[in-house]
C-alpha cells in the first residue's frame, strides 16, 4: 500500500513538472491556451467550430483534440477552417501533460495566437490534471440538468470560466437557471459564467470577447494564475 502511494505521488509530481514546463513554453510564446472540459455532448467541439468560424480571420488558432478513439472532432474543426491535431488516448480518461508536450512537436506554437485543448469528455479525470493552460474552461449544457456543479464539484471549483451551452433548449427541459447559478456560485464565486447557444449564436459575443481579452493578456506576457 505504502509503495503504491509513493508511486502515485511520483506520477503526480512528474505530471506537475511537465505542466509547469508547458505553462512556461506557452507564456514565452505569448499564446492563449485554454483547456476545455465537460461531459460528452455538452458542446465543446461545437463551441470551437463557432469560435473558429467567427475569429479565424482575426486570430491564428489551432485545436488539440483529445478522444478515446476516432478523429471525428478533429475533422469537424478542420472543416470549420483551422488546424486540429488529434490525440487518441486509447481508453485514457483525460489528456496528460506528456501528450500535450509531444503534440507540440507537430506544429509551430509561435505561429499561433490561441491554442484550444478539447479534453476527453468527462467531468472527473480531466479536472485533476494541469496541462499548463492559461485558462480552464468548463462547459455544461441545459439538457444535462442543473445539478452537475454539485455532482462534479472539483471541475466547477477549479474552473476559470464556466460556459452554459444550449440555452435554446431551456424551455424544453426542466433546467433551473437559478438552481444552476446557486450551485456554481457556492463552489466558484468569481469565475465568469457565459450563457450561450452554439445552435442559435445567442451569447456567443460574450464568449468571443472573453477569448480576445485572454489572448491580449497572454500576448502581453502576463503570467497565468492557476487555482
Ligand atoms: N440544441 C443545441 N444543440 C447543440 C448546441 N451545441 C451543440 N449542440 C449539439 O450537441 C451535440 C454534441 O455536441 P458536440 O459539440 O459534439 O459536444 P462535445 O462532445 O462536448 O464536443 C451535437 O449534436 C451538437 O449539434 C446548442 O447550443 N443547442
Ligand atoms: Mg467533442
Amino acid at each position: 500500500m505504502a509503495k503504491r502511494i509513493r508511486l502515485a505521488k511520483r506520477v503526480v509530481a512528474e505530471s506537475d513538472r511537465l505542466a509547469a514546463r508547458l505553462a512556461e513554453t506557452f507564456q514565452q510564446a505569448g499564446v492563449f491556451v485554454a483547456n476545455l472540459m465537460s461531459s460528452p455532448g455538452s458542446g465543446k467541439t461545437s463551441l470551437l467550430e463557432e469560435t473558429a468560424r467567427r475569429l479565424a480571420p482575426q486570430l491564428r488558432m489551432a485545436v488539440i483534440e483529445g478522444d478515446l478513439a476516432t478523429d471525428r472532432d478533429a475533422q469537424r474543426i478542420r472543416k470549420a477552417g483551422i488546424p486540429a491535431y488529434q490525440i487518441n488516448t486509447g481508453g485514457g480518461c483525460h489528456l496528460s501533460a506528456r501528450q500535450i508536450l509531444d503534440a507540440l512537436d507537430r506544429f509551430d506554437l509561435a505561429a499561433l495566437d490561441v491554442l484550444f485543448i478539447e479534453n476527453v469528455g468527462n467531468l472527473i479525470c480531466p479536472a485533476e490534471f494541469d496541462l499548463g493552460e492559461r485558462r480552464r474552461i468548463v462547459l455544461a449544457s441545459t439538457p444535462e440538468g442543473d445539478d452537475k456543479p454539485i455532482k462534479y464539484p472539483v471541475a466547477f471549483n477549479k474552473a476559470d470560466c464556466i460556459v452554459l451551452n444550449k440555452i435554446d433548449l431551456l424551455a424544453a427541459t426542466n433546467f433551473s437557471r437559478d438552481a444552476f447559478l446557486g450551485f456554481v456560485r457556492g463552489l466558484n464565486p468569481a469565475a465568469p459564467l457565459i450563457e450561450l447557444s452554439c445552435r442559435t449564436g445567442e451569447g456567443l459575443d460574450a464568449w468571443l470577447d472573453y477569448v480576445r481579452a485572454e489572448r491580449r493578456a497572454a500576448a502581453s506576457g502576463a503570467p497565468r494564475t492557476p487555482k
